[in-house]
């Protein structure tokens, strides 16, 4: 992960404290900053009726995300605080494993405090605040995820000493970002990565191409993922309950002694005790390989 030193990011952020943390300094953002907020907040509210899950979609509805611009930090920690006492904290970009994972112990999500341009509307190589707040900080508001959320941090502290992050941020990537629940009317997104893209909520759901299987820890901890395109599969919860079960009640060590006996698995691998719920047809990702398609 391409993280920047504490002293690379001094030169363009004097003020940044030893966790990485700077001011937002939310009087400073533009108009146009705002309504570039408020165009991607419309055209992903419009779009996930339907496609989100119910808790992610209160989660938007109580917080007020859809519309109103970038959100004050603030503020925004003062409503979130009193449902399951999360904090929003500023950060200049990508920070380091081991800051990451306390800021989420203490529950405190380290948000990005720039915004993607009106050019770049869909294109993003680092999270900005749009995909921070926007993306994750709904399922915050509910509490077993946000309990997740925080165990999740104290395993990561846990993880660096093993030597087994590789294994822990998949399970990151694959729930926290890219997370499908099967909810009772149907395939749901709570993933902030999918949620934060209008292309990605679409194919997620009802592409034929990536696989969808049913989640199951260990599999998910031997699964590669890419970080350049669509998934080319996705887990699916049955609740959130279950992620809490699965993660925070149980105890890793066994789990990254049976990993390290595993070969990895390629994301568009299935294995013979997979629950698959959709058999992907792959054909997104082989014809992006065969360069047959634009850019997402
Ligand atoms: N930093 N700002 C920020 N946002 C992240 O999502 C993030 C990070 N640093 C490390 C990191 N993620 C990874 O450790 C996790 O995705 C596993
Ligand atoms: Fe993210």
């Amino acid at each position: 992960m391409a993280t920047i030193s504490l002293d690379t990011y001094r030169d363009a952020y004097p003020e940044i404290a030893a966790d990485y943390t700077v001011p937002q300094r939310w009087a400073e953002y533009t108009d146009e900053e705002h309504a570039v907020w408020n165009l991607l907040g419309e055209r992903q509210a419009a779009l996930l009726p339907g496609r989100a899950c119910d808790e992610f979609l209160a989660g938007l509805d109580m917080l007020g995300l859809q519309a109103g611009g970038v959100p004050d930090f603030d503020q925004l920690s003062a409503v979130l605080g009193a449902r399951t006492g999360w904090q929003i904290v500023a950060v200049p970009g990508l920070v380091p494993d081991d800051v990451f994972f306390a800021h989420l112990a203490n529950r405190r999500f380290p948000a990005g405090r720039f915004i993607r341009r009106r050019e770049q509307l869909d294109y993003l190589q680092e999270p900005d605040v749009f995909h921070d707040v926007f993306g994750h900080v709904p399922m915050l508001a509910h509490p077993v995820f946000a309990d997740y959320l925080q165990a999740y941090g104290e395993g990561g502290l846990r993880a660096q000493g093993l030597g087994v992050l590789p294994q822990l941020a998949r399970l990151y990537w694959y729930t926290v970002e890219f997370g499908l629940l099967a909810a009772p009317g149907g395939l749901r997104i709570y993933g902030a990565g999918i949620v934060s893209s209008a292309s990605e909520s679409r194919f997620a759901l009802t592409d034929p191409s990536p696989h969808r299987v049913t989640f199951a820890l260990e599999r998910v901890m031997r699964t590669r993922y890419r970080i350049d395109d669509f998934q080319q599969v996705y887990f699916v919860i049955d609740d959130f309950e279950q992620l809490l079960r699965e993660t925070a009640e149980r105890d890793f060590a066994p789990v990254y002694r049976r990993l390290a006996r595993l070969e990895d698995l390629a994301p568009d691998a299935l294995a013979a005790d997979d629950r698959v719920l959709h058999h992907g047809t792959q054909a997104y990702a082989q014809a992006r390989r065969a360069g047959l398609t634009g850019t997402a």
